[in-house]
């Protein structure tokens, strides 16, 4: 099916539905929450009554990003809707189990179910299933939605939008920038989106609990393989100690990953139950996708991530071990 006949799809169902619930992942990003509420607005905008279930709170430095007003967190509420026969869209959310515990666990009481993705590891758990493993980030795919149906953006949205794309890339960094996405940047740039102030937000608001925590993870640094897979993990303890959240780890990745001859970088934090995982691949060879599916995770080629349920020594053994096989 021809995307624009996908996207007309989508609209339709929108249109006819009373309200529309926009969810996403859990651990919610950048991406997640600029495309779900970039679209929830950009719905809102043009008649569509449409709102934003997330499960958990919102990450601090996104929270600037946030129309309140367009949120909420209760399950109550989340049932209530979906009683009433809201359409339930996914944005950014690879698999069902993604979505968090309570919207799994209410899934069947949709109307109908849309899932719009770019993770290559979609389950392609919807009803309808527009999946884009090319665009760079989800919120890229939300704006050519609206310039697909013509509709039109505002500043808050194309903020909201910028936001998911400067922070799936890398900051126009990672492999999967491609001149569409520089053009859908500069068209949402024209559309009001602020990349200066959007970058200052995200990047240099960082408090210095975080930076604590950081140096206390530089000091596992382990580089194996000739230094071509760097690894590096936080406990639970180390978060004690410094104050720190779990959501305060992301970025600590992407410094492994600039580390001279590096080509597969893997944090490790710990989690109740094990290990979880971020993996980055340098080496348009590496997939680490197919590397994380070997742990029942998934992701794109160049990002991915996985669970490991067993103890710290264990977990970074295995991941170093069973890296060799991908280096080329
Ligand atoms: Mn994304």
């Amino acid at each position: 099916v021809a995307e624009s006949s996908k996207i007309a799809a989508i609209y339709d169902a929108a249109k006819s539905s009373k309200e529309v619930i926009v969810v996403t992942h859990i651990s919610p990003d950048a991406d997640a929450v600029g495309s779900s509420l970039g679209l929830a607005l950009l719905l809102e905008k043009n008649g569509i009554e449409a709102n934003c279930f997330f499960s958990e709170k919102l990450p601090v430095k996104l929270l600037s990003l946030v129309d309140k007003n367009r949120v909420f967190f209760a399950e109550d509420e989340l049932i209530e809707k979906l009683n009433n026969g809201a359409l339930l869209i996914g944005v950014d959310c690879a698999t069902k189990k993604r979505l968090g515990e309570v919207v799994y666990k209410n899934f069947s009481l949709a109307k109908a179910t849309i899932n719009i993705d770019h993770h290559a590891s979609n389950e392609n758990w919807g009803e309808l299933n527009w999946v884009v493993p090319d665009a760079a980030a989800t919120a890229e795919m939300i704006f050519g939605f609206s310039n697909s149906l013509s509709l039109k953006l505002n500043s808050d949205i194309a903020n909201l939008l910028y936001a998911g794309i400067l922070d799936d890339t890398g900051s126009f960094c990672f492999s999967n920038t491609s001149g569409k996405t520089l053009r859908v940047s500069a068209d949402l740039i024209d559309a009001g989106a602020n990349p200066a102030e959007i970058s200052n937000n995200l990047y240099f608001q960082v408090p210095e609990k975080v930076w604590r925590l950081r140096s206390k993870s530089l000091l596992t640094l382990r580089l194996e393989h000739q230094g071509r897979v760097g690894l590096m993990f936080v406990t639970q303890e180390m978060l004690n100690e410094t104050g720190c959240l779990s959501e305060d780890t992301e970025g600590l990745v992407d410094i492994i990953r600039s580390i001279q001859g590096v080509e597969v970088a893997f944090f490790v934090r710990e989690i109740e139950n094990g290990f979880k995982v971020s993996a980055r691949s340098k080496n348009p060879e590496i997939d680490v996708n197919s590397f994380a599916s070997f742990f029942g995770g998934g992701g794109h080629k160049a990002a991915a991530g996985f669970t490991i349920v067993d103890n710290l020594d264990t977990a970074l053994d295995l991941i170093t071990k069973k890296s060799k096989d991908i280096l080329v």
